[in-house]
């Protein structure tokens, strides 16, 4: 033990580093611990406002600073012993964070805005803890034990739900996959490892040479990244176990690594005093991020809600950088679909009325509906010369396109509002011709296409999806859909969405409770059959401009035909999770 415990507020050493170079500015630093004690865990939490750091010993601290300014909102004494603090987590929902400890204390703290107070300390009894991650769910934590031991306790309770032995040698990393039904660790053995949920193990992922020290789930499921001892960053294949690269650069241990939320960059640092951007797909360098002073980097960690990066130093420094002017990846999808209410099967082709009756939205309706788009999407706007095109390419309306996660496919990992052409392209609105582009890294996605008035429909399988654009036919069959046939209405020989969802909930209903036909009736005054109101609104199926209760071209009809036509209390639901 050093000294006595002075007030942290002369500790703090905080220093404005106008640092810029190559898209990327050193925001701040500061001291993790008030003497030289290396940064073993940096963490964000959830809306990237905080950052918290965790400390050697002896006298172990936590820290958590200002994420802008790098000022210390909190700090605790873990003890006055030999207890260092190995690794530090926020739990997404922001109420606690957690500090797992040398002699095997797990401590959960309840957050507070920027401060925190302990509430539980767990503690196993096998040893020094080197890891720690919550769920998704924020109701479970699992802690990497020196005894080789994945443990997962129970939240809030602290009731310790399974203990199991995991690698030879220390458990050096944990992390949840985006669904929490898995977990992987990387351990002292080299290995990286994944199990479910309920600790059986599933398959081991074997590469790494020495100590394999941190472990990442990527955003989709779909891959998980190690790094270790052998100075290398490993991309792995969750679902297959393959090694899909092994990148290269780093000149000593690579002892952190984490994920941009996008999955399209890895971020990892080093004893060689330096923390570097890759890019995941290709595996090339992005940047190299440095702060003066720092020693070997520990610990790394990327907010979850910017482009801003923390490490932790051997020194005690904590480091903050934000990199805006990284690329930023994309895919492009052009899919193809057919709207039932504006389709006219003699012409092939969706009937334009909204747009000729100048009715359609510059800004997407979808946010102002209550949809909540994912991943970058919302807020898209079109002008007037887009929506001025006539012919064959002239604009329908508004629709959504999800890309969603092959693993998890209820998932949404990004969605856009993009333009409906009446010959069933569906194109970027910003010019009405591009394709639709998502800033998500390549992959493998399940593609939805949806619309505020007819049922959505997704592919049955995941697509692969590169910056070049694919085309996704949704018009004729050639694409297998969740739900098979019944997911789409046969009209001649194409296959189109049904109308007929008001009410956005996934399902026709003409009578009963939550029915879309009293929203028809509402929108045209409520009393007179007869009435009409004209105007963009949901309760218009056919897109015609009108919305009309009974007589030609009603928008009432349509529901009933959709459910069977025969049995009022009949109901048609879409294949969407
Ligand atoms: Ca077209
Ligand atoms: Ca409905
Ligand atoms: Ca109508």
């Amino acid at each position: 033990m050093k000294g006595s415990k002075p007030l942290f507020l002369f500790l703090v050493l905080l220093s404005i580093i106008p640092c810029r170079a190559l898209g990327q500015t050193l925001l701040w630093t500061a001291a993790g611990h008030p003497e030289q004690r290396a940064v073993y865990g940096v963490a964000f939490s959830s809306n990237g406002q905080y950052v918290l750091s965790g400390s050697e010993c002896p006298q172990a601290r936590l820290r958590m600073f200002n994420g802008s300014t790098g000022s210390v909102t909190w700090e605790h004494q873990v003890s006055n012993s030999l207890l260092c603090t190995a690794g530090v987590k926020f739990s997404s929902n922001g109420q606690y964070l957690s500090n797992a400890e040398e002699t095997g204390n797990l401590q959960i703290f309840q957050v507070n805005g920027a401060t925190a107070s302990l509430s539980t300390t767990l503690t196993n009894n096998t040893g020094a803890l080197y890891s720690v991650d919550f769920a998704p769910g924020n109701d479970k934590v699992a802690v990497g034990a020196g005894s080789g031991r994945l443990i997962v306790y129970s939240l809030p309770s602290g009731t310790l739900l399974f203990n199991v032995i995991a690698h030879t040698g220390e458990v050096l990393g944990v992390s949840w996959s985006p669904d929490g039904q898995f977990l992987a660790t990387s351990g002292g053995d080299g290995l990286v490892k994944l199990w479910t949920s309920n600790g059986v193990f599933v398959r081991q992922f074997a590469g790494h040479t020495g100590y394999a020290y941190g472990v990442r789930f990527a955003p989709n499921g779909q891959r998980i990244v190690s790094c270790g001892m052998d100075d290398a960053i490993r991309v792995w294949n969750a679902g297959t176990g393959a090694l899909e690269r092994s990148i290269t650069g780093h000149t000593s241990d690579v002892r952190g690594v984490d994920i941009s939320p996008n999955g399209a960059y890895i971020v990892s640092a080093a004893v060689d005093q330096t923390v570097r951007i890759w890019d995941m797909v290709t595996g090339t360098q992005a940047m190299q991020l440095t702060a003066p002073g720092s020693g070997f980097f520990f610990s790394v960690a990327w907010s979850p809600a910017d482009n801003r990066i923390v490490a932790g130093a051997l020194n005690n420094m904590v480091a903050l950088w934000s990199v805006p002017l990284i690329g930023v990846p994309v895919v492009r999808v052009s899919p193809r679909a057919f709207l039932e209410g504006p389709f006219n099967n003699a012409t092939g082709r969706m009937n334009t009325n909204l747009n000729q009756g100048g009715v359609i939205p510059l800004q997407e309706p979808y946010s102002g509906l209550g949809y909540t788009h994912s991943g970058g999407g919302g807020g898209e706007s079109t002008t007037s010369s887009v929506l001025g095109v006539t012919g064959s390419n002239a604009i329908v309306d508004w629709v959504l396109v999800e890309l969603r996660s092959a693993a998890v496919p209820s998932n949404v990992l990004s969605s856009r509002a993009a333009l409906l052409q009446a010959d069933g392209d569906v194109v970027a609105p910003v010019d009405g011709t591009s394709p639709v582009t998502f800033n998500v890294a390549a992959g493998n996605y399940i593609v939805s296409l949806r619309h505020r008035n007819h049922l959505g429909i997704m592919t049955a399988s995941p697509v692969a999806l590169t910056s070049t654009a694919v085309a996704v036919d949704l018009t004729n069959g050639s694409v297998a859909l969740a739900g098979g046939p019944d997911a789409t209405k046969l009209v001649g020989t194409r296959r189109v969405l049904f109308a007929g969802d008001p009410s956005r909930d996934g399902i026709l209903r003409y009578t009963g409770g939550s029915n879309d036909r009293d929203l028809v009736l509402a929108r045209i005054g409520g009393v007179a059959p007869t009435a009409t109101t004209s105007g963009y609104f949901v309760e218009d199926l056919n897109l015609d401009g009108v919305v009309r209760y009974t007589g030609a071209n009603n928008d009432r009809d349509i529901i009933l035909q959709n459910i069977g036509g025969v049995i009022p209390t009949s109901t048609r639901s879409d294949f969407i999770p």
